[in-house]
């Protein structure tokens, strides 16, 4: 009977493997605690988190688990609703039962570290919900999991070249841009996202969204940007391009300006990132020497870090009614 369970499992499991490709993605999350219990009533935890991962398969025993180290945080002192700013990432690939295992230490200078709590979380189940899930720890407080965008960015463009010139026309080009990548294993681009056409616009600002989720960390994938001017009548033109690591953008917040190559007069582009709970870069310089992917940073006001998901893509949608650089 066993058996047969087995081969109707195996059956309806390739049926669904050959019906929807593998979908795999990049996750990205932070976390917090919440109320972690403490040692004794004089001093709260100096609590840190080590996040492990593995297969639970429906129905067997999950017993002997095969752990594989997603990542961890260094601990906070004295703090018993820690909230760490590290961001992790995870390939996440649907359906296939991939679950977190999470455990929350207390650091201890004299003795060994003790485990403050433990929980679970199904990858698929935390991507399903709405922003933030809240997971109760075995032994009393709870730890958020919040999931932030890896890369993702408005963009607008200055001083595009004019590329129009048939008779009646202002001469203005009419862009869009073509976003797209490529992995350093992989000498095919992929497209990201398509813009639409601003016509007679030489300072463009797009109101699209474009996010970035197949990013890999580390895996040294660059992001081509190519501007196009729309000709009704003959092929479109070309505007001028630039080409940006990847890992490059995630520690980027704000506005960060590029210069187009091959283009002329000054042309650049603007991606605006939103803020980060990391740290904002230090630098203010509006001195313009623009040089390829070397990347300039506008002033950006440090907001504090957001503690929800919400809030953290509330920033980013305020951000397209900031002052950007002319
Ligand atoms: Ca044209
Ligand atoms: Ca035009
Ligand atoms: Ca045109």
């Amino acid at each position: 009977m066993k058996t047969l369970h087995l081969i109707i499992f195996s059956v309806l499991y390739f049926k669904g493997a050959f019906a929807a490709p593998l979908d795999t993605s990049n996750v990205t999350f932070a976390l917090s605690a919440k109320s972690l219990p403490c040692k004794d009533q004089f001093t709260q935890p100096d609590a840190y988190v080590q996040i492990y991962s593995y297969i639970k398969s429906m129905g067997a025993d999950n017993s002997q688990k095969q752990l594989q180290v997603v990542g961890s945080t260094p601990y906070i002192l004295n703090d018993m609703n820690p909230d760490w700013s590290e961001v992790f990432n995870f390939m996440w690939t649907r359906g296939t039962g991939q679950t977190w295992l999470i455990k929350v230490f207390d650091h201890d200078h004299v003795s060994s570290n003790d485990l403050i709590g433990s929980a679970e979380v199904s990858v698929d189940r935390f991507l399903e919900s709405e922003g933030n899930v809240k997971v109760n720890l075995s032994h009393g407080g709870s730890i958020t999991i919040k999931r932030v965008l890896p890369i993702a960015f408005k963009l607008s463009a200055r001083n595009l070249p004019h590329r129009d010139r048939y008779i009646g026309s202002n001469g203005i080009s009419d862009p869009y841009a073509i976003i797209s990548y490529q992995d350093l294993s992989d000498d095919t681009e992929k497209e990201i996202h398509q813009t639409g056409v601003l016509t007679d616009n030489e300072n463009p600002t797009w109101s699209d969204t474009i996010e970035f989720n197949k990013y890999i960390p580390n895996a040294r994938q660059t992001l081509h940007i190519r501007l196009f001017d729309r000709d009704l009548f003959s092929r479109d033109e070309f505007l001028g391009e630039a080409h940006i690591k990847a890992d490059e953008l995630t520690e980027q917040s704000g506005n960060v300006i590029f210069p187009l190559e091959k283009s002329e007069g000054g042309a650049s582009i603007i991606l605006r990132m939103p803020h980060r709970q990391k740290e904002l870069p230090t630098e203010t310089s509006t001195d313009l020497h623009l040089t390829s992917s070397q990347p300039i940073y506008t002033p950006t006001t440090p907001e504090s870090a957001s503690t929800s998901n919400e809030e953290y893509i509330h920033h980013y949608d305020n951000e397209i009614h900031d002052e950007i650089p002319k």
